[in-house]
């Protein structure tokens, strides 16, 4: 390919989710030319890739939503509290034809190196199919985006039917018929092993780590819940950002451990029936204080004992750790499933898998199955960038310079690669909030930065090295004044054996928020501009 083939842009976008459609329109709107690359054939990120079956948000798809234009979320009807992946994948959809968007999106089209080159302060980047060059690049990669694929001995030989949830096929998939294995029992697992069990004739759940689990009673929209919201959309969702975690439900502001125990116990099973992921905030201190945790873990681990019949699987199922230090679930029938004849738990713990054969998992034992399904999980947070070859100054390479750790400051920008961003990149709240209103929150942020720069006739702009250290000290201090830290979880890197353990997502959306227009009302205090070498 020779140089004149190389196509240029103001800003070249990476992935078409939520987070980079909502880019190209904000570029767009700002008279930028754009273009988005993507991997996939279509758009949807996350949505699109993670097909399974029972796939669906675990916050309500009132607050799962956009919030930029009013029309838009006062037309768009959800047909459930929690829609399912195919609902929200038709949204996303409507929202590109709505605001006409498809003809700046280049599909099947994965990015694998993007270099800063320092003489025309400009990105190259090179994909599977072209080159391009621009003077932003904005990552809008996700924060669950790269599987996690364990290397089990053998998996190589099994011949049978290979499923990954995160990469799940676009034609439907029927078990009938069929002996299933899938390993791994986080979020991705406990949505789909319920209608996975009502198929199949086998299914062998392995289980490694036990997950708390809070039933979603999901159903159909309440139509007066829904004409409530949108008679006051805008203050709902604002009300909701000035939460923790930036969700409706986890707004309570009383302790466990100053309360009457009866009341609330009582609230706990209240916040059973109807929070979802909110019974993790129902109470301030349960994320806080790890007595506070340890009664609402109680009050779960005893929910799954009086549901699994039979007292070995029921603790075998019953986690030991803090409640909420992994991602907590939101189910559909996950633990009655174990009440299914049809439906075997193995506990990895005690019995490790040793051999993954043509046609079988060997573990306590031998394990007959016509399918496996992979449900373990993401290089989270960091994989998706660290995938790509990406260069800096002085063509210094983010794998290595994260090989210690990811540091970003504000989760926006990284030192040493300037007109970089990252769309709720490490550093931010990003996973440990309603990711839409925080990828709205960083688009808008990033946008207007280079707005400003236009306007202030500034080329370049960069994190300081002092501003990410001290953003990143600052993260871990939040952090350890939580009971976050003191689990293995993806939230710090512990589910991947050669990862850096970091705790990486900022815990609090007001704070956040109240420091990034700090930010900005100081002239983009942390940030250097035009920096001369
Ligand atoms: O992945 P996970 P996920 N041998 O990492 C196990 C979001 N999400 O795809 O805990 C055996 O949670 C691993 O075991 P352990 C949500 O934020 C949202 O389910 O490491 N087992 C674990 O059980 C969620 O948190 C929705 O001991 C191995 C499982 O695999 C995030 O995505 C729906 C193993 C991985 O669980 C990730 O969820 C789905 C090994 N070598 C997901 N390696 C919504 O509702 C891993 N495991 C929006």
């Amino acid at each position: 390919m020779t140089d004149q083939d190389t196509k240029e842009f103001d800003a070249i976008i990476v992935g078409a989710g939520f987070a980079g459609i909502y880019q190209l329109l904000k570029l767009r709107k700002l008279g930028l030319s754009a273009i988005i690359l993507e991997k996939a054939d279509q758009i949807g990120g996350t949505w699109h890739w993670n097909r399974y079956p029972g796939a669906r948000c675990d916050i309500p798809s009132l607050e799962y939503s956009y919030q930029f234009d009013d029309d838009l979320q006062q037309e768009w009807n959800w047909s459930e509290k929690y829609s399912a992946q195919p609902e929200i994948l038709e949204y996303i959809n409507h929202v590109a034809d709505r605001f006409e968007l498809r003809d700046g999106i280049s599909f099947e089209e994965e990015v694998t190196k993007a270099t800063f080159n320092e003489s025309d302060s400009k990105w190259h980047i090179e994909t599977s199919r072209n080159k391009y060059e621009a003077r932003f690049c904005i990552f809008a990669t996700g924060c669950l985006s790269v599987p996690n694929k364990p290397d089990f001995n053998g998996l190589d030989s099994f011949d049978g039917e290979l499923l990954q949830t995160s990469t799940w096929p676009q034609e439907e998939q029927n078990f009938s018929g069929k002996k299933v294995a899938i390993i791994g029992t986080g979020s991705s697992a406990i949505q789909s092993i319920p209608l996975i069990a009502e198929q199949a004739d086998e299914l062998y759940v392995f289980q490694r780590t036990p997950n708390y689990s809070i039933p979603s009673n999901n159903g159909p929209m309440d139509k007066e819940v829904e004409k409530e919201v949108k008679s006051r959309y805008t203050e709902f969702r604002e009300e909701n950002y000035q939460n923790g975690f930036g969700i409706a439900a986890m707004s309570d502001e009383a302790l466990v451990l100053e309360s009457d125990p009866d009341e609330v116990n009582a609230n706990f099973e209240e916040n059973w029936k109807n929070a979802g992921l909110g019974f993790f905030g129902g109470y301030a201190d349960i994320p806080l204080d790890e007595n506070a945790n340890a009664v609402a873990a109680n009050f779960v681990r005893n929910k799954i004992r009086e549901i699994v019949k039979d007292p070995q699987t029921a603790n075998l199922l019953t986690p030991d750790y803090h409640i909420g230090g992994k991602r907590l679930c939101v189910d559909t029938g996950y633990f009655e499933t174990f009440n299914r004849d049809n439906v075997h738990l193995i506990d990895l713990k005690e019995n490790p898998i040793s051999e993954i054969t043509s046609n079988s998992i060997l573990s306590d034992k031998t394990y007959d199955i016509d399918t496996l399904i992979m449900a373990t999980g993401f290089d989270a947070m960091t994989g998706a960038l660290t995938s790509i070859d990406i260069s800096g100054r002085d063509n210094i390479k983010l794998k290595e310079q994260w090989e210690t750790g990811a540091k970003s400051y504000l989760g926006l920008g990284i030192s040493n690669f300037p007109n970089l961003f990252t769309v709720t990149g490490p550093g931010s709240p990003s996973v440990l909030s309603n990711m839409m209103p925080s990828i709205e929150q960083h688009v808008n942020w990033i946008t207007d930065c280079i707005d400003w720069m236009i306007q202030n006739e500034k080329t370049v702009i960069e994190s300081s090295e002092t501003a990410e250290d001290d953003w990143m000290v600052l993260v871990n201090e939040i952090a350890d004044m939580t009971i976050f830290t003191d689990t293995k979880s993806w939230y710090n890197g512990s589910n991947i054996e050669s990862k850096a353990k970091a705790f990486l997502p900022f815990i609090g959306v007001p704070v956040y928020t109240e420091m990034l227009e700090e930010v900005v009302s100081e002239n983009y205090k942390g940030f250097i501009f035009d920096k001369v070498n």
